[in-house]
């Protein structure tokens, strides 16, 4: 490699990326040093084109309310709670927050069942407390995403209720109904949650259609009524100070309306099937909701739970115009359930290059998925691993999505400590998915910081040793590294605003990737997903190879060269090299 750690190189690259990324500052100094006028899109930053909206490089972080902190002592985490933690979300860097579903809901599944869009379930507060966190946020440069429930409602929603009443009502096609008798379902199509997608109704003696619990009935979004009513929720929320909507399960809008019966139900996944998801009336309804989101100030934005199942259909969930969402969540690097070179860089490439320049939305966890310090992890290595992990989503082009407690390796909780947690009124059943939902931890105090009472869920075990306050203390943390990294995607033109440059790595274990500034300039980051220390070659660069300067990484060994230790995630300067 002509030029490799050239001295002038070295130097001038060593004081961007320490000035850039200064890590185990505390808290305090950190949020001191970083006002909240700088990270808020008011305010545009200095390396962004003033015209860029918030949301094209930003970095939200789910909240699953229900587990991140407790106010008031009832076990059961609420918007208090979130409040009272806002400092802890800006020391991270982020531009919002998406919160899951805090509307009162029967909880059939966790608040995804919604009994009524446009109130606070008790459980978690009152609408007074949303507008206090909202606009405590905002001091912080904090946006607040609300989750919005599209495909289906509760079953206990008024408006169910009423659908449900007669075939005559007002509501009456406000939901997915079909003619049948009570021994014959009108298709044989599976739910995602298991068992048919149809329920008999005994009072109007017709099907209702379910693509997941039969609690959670389908919304018929071909009716103008429902249709308005939803597009009023969305107004309400952002009448609210919403900064946007994450929408749940939105492939799922429209079924086939010949209702053809799958030849093979049991066969492969029941989702993403040609007849229950991406039908072509889903776009109009998305291209609606855009529209009136886009009369908002402030750029609010639609973050979409939509999943694909190839480049192509992820390219068409933006809208054919790009005028659909904003933000669709991009699957086919989020179900990636191991860490290999290959796949990698077949996924991100794809991402970066074959997105028409739109924004690719980039994270590996969330209250669906195992977290990915444990799924990535060898049981040994997992927060090196995890370093690596959170390079992946935030250094890559376009916005980065956090799961809370990610960023300090909270892990799935262990088999046999879920199996041991009690059932009780705050938890009436058990969920596969309780494992990646326990309570934050925030520190080594009982029950982690997060309540005074009974946690609906128990804290995991590993909360005495891996929590907020004991990775604070410590610069070579998980923690500190997230904030290197925001930092450095913030502040970092190639991290902001850098092309993506596809390179092959040399080295079968590495993924290489480059951001480039229009001079040349940039970072290159290399990630070593084995256990044996490798070197790349890396090829692929436009022009004359780079020469090589500082290096960054995760395991705080500065190393040498191209060599990359196990597991080890390195940045690495470069500027344009000689002709
Ligand atoms: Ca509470
Ligand atoms: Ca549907």
């Amino acid at each position: 490699m002509p030029g490799f750690m050239n001295r002038a190189g070295l130097a001038a690259a060593a004081v961007a990326l320490t000035a850039a990324a200064p890590p185990g500052q505390t808290t305090a100094t950190r949020s001191a040093a970083t006002p909240s006028a700088a990270r808020s899109g008011t305010a545009p930053a200095a390396a962004a084109p003033a015209a860029a909206p918030w949301w094209q490089h930003a970095v939200i972080y789910e909240i699953y309310p229900r587990s991140f902190q407790d106010s008031n002592g009832d076990g059961v985490g609420d918007l208090r709670g979130i409040t009272s933690r806002l400092d802890y979300l800006q020391s991270l860097g982020l531009d919002a927050i998406w919160i899951t579903p805090f509307f009162p809901s029967p909880n059939a599944d966790f608040g995804y069942d919604v009994s009524n869009y446009t109130g606070v379930d008790p459980q978690y507060g009152t609408m007074a407390d949303w507008d206090d966190l909202v606009a405590e946020a905002k001091k912080r440069g904090i946006r607040v995403m609300v989750d919005l429930v599209v495909n289906h409602s509760s079953a206990e929603h008024p408006w169910f209720k009423e659908s449900r009443s007669s075939r005559t009502n007002p509501k009456a096609d406000w939901y997915v109904w079909r003619d049948g008798t009570p021994d014959k379902p009108p298709t044989n199509w599976q739910s995602i949650f298991g068992g048919p997608t149809w329920t008999w109704d005994k009072t109007r003696r017709q099907w209702y259609y379910h693509i997941f619990l039969a609690q959670q009935p389908d919304l018929n979004w071909q009716n103008p009524g429902l249709r308005q009513a939803m597009f009023d929720v969305v107004r309400f929320w952002l009448d609210h100070g919403a900064a946007g909507f994450r929408l749940d399960a939105t492939p799922y809008l429209y079924e086939d309306q010949s209702w053809p019966q799958d030849p093979d139900p049991t066969k492969g996944p029941v989702w993403l099937k040609p007849y229950n998801a991406q039908l072509p009336g889903t776009n109009q309804v998305l291209r609606e909701m855009r529209k009136i989101v886009d009369t908002y100030p402030g750029d609010p934005v639609l973050l979409g739970e939509s999943s694909t199942l190839s480049i192509d259909q992820l390219r068409a969930v933006y809208g054919k115009n790009k005028d659909e969402i904003h933000l669709p969540m991009n699957f086919l690097v989020g179900n990636i359930d191991k860490l290999d070179a290959a796949v990698l860089k077949r996924r991100f490439d794809e991402a970066a290059t074959k997105l028409d320049g739109l924004t690719p939305v980039e994270f590996f966890s969330n209250h669906d998925q195992p977290r990915q310090w444990s799924e990535f992890g060898d049981g040994r290595h997992n927060d090196l691993i995890a370093k690596t992990s959170a390079a992946l989503a935030l250094l890559n082009p376009g916005t980065a999505l956090m799961y809370y407690g990610e960023e300090i390796g909270m892990g799935d909780m262990d088999k046999a400590e879920l199996a041991a947690a009690p059932l009780g009124p705050n938890r009436p059943q058990a969920d596969a998915r309780d494992k990646n939902r326990t309570p934050m931890q925030w520190s080594a105090a009982p029950r982690a910081g997060f309540t005074t009472g009974t946690p609906w869920l128990p804290v995991d075990s590993r909360y005495a040793t891996r929590n907020v306050a004991a990775q604070d203390r410590d610069p070579g943390s998980l923690l500190n590294w997230y904030r290197t990294l925001v930092k450095l995607r913030r502040t970092d033109p190639a991290f902001r605003t850098g092309r993506y440059v596809p390179l092959d790595s040399g080295a079968p274990a590495i993924f290489a990737f480059g951001r480039a500034n229009p001079d040349g300039s940039g970072a290159l980051v290399l990630v070593n997903t084995g256990s044996t220390p490798a070197t790349a070659t890396p090829t692929g660069w436009q022009g004359a190879a780079p020469v090589f300067g500082a290096r960054l990484c995760g395991s705080g060994q500065p190393g040498a060269g191209m060599t990359v230790a196990a597991h080890d995630t390195c940045i690495i300067r470069y500027r344009r090299g000689g002709a």
